[in-house]
C-alpha cells in the first residue's frame, strides 16, 4: 500500500476552459499557489483479489462524476504499468469546508502519485502532473510546491505544470474568507463548457489571461507583492466578467462577496497592500503580506465574523509518506 500527501492550491491567473475536456487541455496557461495546511491523504494498492476498483473518499464509496475521473486515472497507471489488476484507494480530506476550498486539486494529485507507485512506475514531477490533469485540471498544479506554473499545451504531453518558485521566502500569505459552504448551482466543469459555448467575453479573457503569464512570473521572481496582487485581481474579475456574459447568464458572487471585494479595495486605497481572487464559488481569497494580517482579519471580520476566516502559508508539493 502506498501513502501520498498533496495540498491544495490557489490560480493567481486561472483555468477557466477547456479546448479538450476528454484529455483536459486548457485554453490558457495558469499560475497558481500551493497551499499548506489543507491536502488529501490517498493510499492505493493493486491487488489481484480484486474484482473491481475500490475506492473511498472520506470512508464513504466515491461515485458519479468522481468515480469515473478517478477510474480513468487508474486505468492510465494500469496501461502504462501494463497490468490489469483492480485497485483499493482509500482517500482522506484534510480540506475544511469551512475554509471553502475545493479538494479536486489535492485529490487527484494524491490519487495520480499514489497509483503511479503503487503500480510500480518511477514517474518525474512532469509525467505525474499529466496523469493528475487527467483526474482534474488543477491537480495538475498541485504535484508542486509553492509558485507553479500549467502550460495550456496542445496536446497531452505538452500539458504539464512546472515550479516557478518551490520555496517561497519572502512575505506572502492569503486569507480565506467562507462567505457560503451550500454546493454550488454551477460546477466549474458545468460553468466553464457554458462560458466557452456562448459568452463573447471568452476570447477576451483567454488573451488577457494568456498575455499576464509573463508578468505574473516576473512578479513572483522578484516577490513584488503589488504587482502579483493587481494582476491576480484583475485576472479573477475578468474570469467572472465570462459568466456575466454567458447565456443563461450566472455569476458565483453574492452580496457578501461584493462586500468583500470593496473593503479589500477601500484598504488597499489606504495604502494596505491587499488583493482578492474568487474561484468558481461566492468565497474570496485575499492576498497580503503577514505584516497586515491583523488588520485584514479585524476589518473582514466585521463583514462575514472571525470563523469564516483562515489564514494559508505558502505549502509543499506532493510527498509520500
Ligand atoms: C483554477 N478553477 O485555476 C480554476 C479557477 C476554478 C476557477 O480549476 O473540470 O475542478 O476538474 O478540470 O480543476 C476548478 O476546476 O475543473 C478550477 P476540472 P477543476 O483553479
Amino acid at each position: 500500500m502506498i501513502t501520498a500527501r498533496a495540498h491544495t492550491n490557489i490560480a493567481l491567473l486561472k483555468y477557466w476552459g477547456k479546448k479538450d475536456s476528454e484529455l483536459i487541455l486548457p485554453y490558457n496557461d495558469s499560475i497558481s499557489l500551493t497551499l499548506d495546511q489543507f491536502y488529501t491523504d490517498t493510499s492505493v494498492e493493486f491487488s489481484q483479489h480484486l474484482k473491481k476498483d475500490e475506492i473511498s473518499v472520506d470512508e464513504k464509496p466515491l461515485t458519479g462524476s468522481g468515480l469515473t475521473r478517478a477510474k480513468r486515472v487508474l486505468d492510465l497507471v494500469r496501461g502504462q504499468a501494463q497490468i490489469h489488476t483492480a485497485a483499493r484507494v482509500y482517500s482522506t480530506n484534510h480540506v475544511p469546508t469551512s475554509a471553502g476550498l475545493a479538494s479536486s486539486a489535492s485529490a487527484f494529485a494524491a490519487l495520480a502519485a499514489a497509483s503511479a507507485k503503487a503500480a510500480g512506475l518511477t514517474l518525474d514531477k512532469r509525467a505525474l502532473s499529466i496523469l493528475a490533469r487527467h483526474g482534474s485540471g488543477s491537480a495538475s498544479r498541485s504535484i508542486f510546491g509553492g509558485f507553479v506554473h500549467w502550460h495550456a499545451g496542445t496536446d497531452n504531453q505538452s500539458s504539464y505544470a512546472e515550479s516557478i518558485q518551490s520555496k517561497v521566502d519572502w512575505d506572502i500569505n492569503l486569507i480565506t474568507v467562507l462567505i457560503n459552504t451550500n454546493e454550488k448551482k454551477v460546477s466549474s466543469t458545468n460553468g466553464m463548457q457554458s462560458v466557452v459555448k456562448t459568452s463573447p467575453f471568452f476570447p477576451a479573457w483567454v488573451k488577457a489571461a494568456q498575455a499576464d503569464v509573463a508578468p505574473m512570473t516576473e512578479a513572483i521572481l522578484n516577490k513584488n507583492l503589488a504587482k502579483l496582487g493587481t494582476l491576480a485581481e484583475e485576472n479573477a474579475m475578468r474570469m467572472h466578467a465570462t459568466t456575466f456574459g454567458a447565456d443563461p447568464s450566472f455569476t458565483y458572487f453574492q452580496p457578501q462577496t461584493l462586500a468583500i471585494l470593496n473593503t479589500v479595495r477601500n484598504l488597499r486605497e489606504q495604502g494596505v497592500k491587499c488583493y482578492s481572487t474568487v474561484d468558481a464559488g461566492p468565497n474570496v481569497k485575499v492576498i497580503c503580506a503577514k505584516a497586515d494580517n491583523e488588520l485584514l482579519l479585524t476589518q473582514l471580520a466585521k463583514i462575514v465574523g472571525h470563523d469564516a476566516l483562515s489564514i494559508c502559508n505558502p505549502g509543499p508539493g506532493v510527498t509520500y509518506l
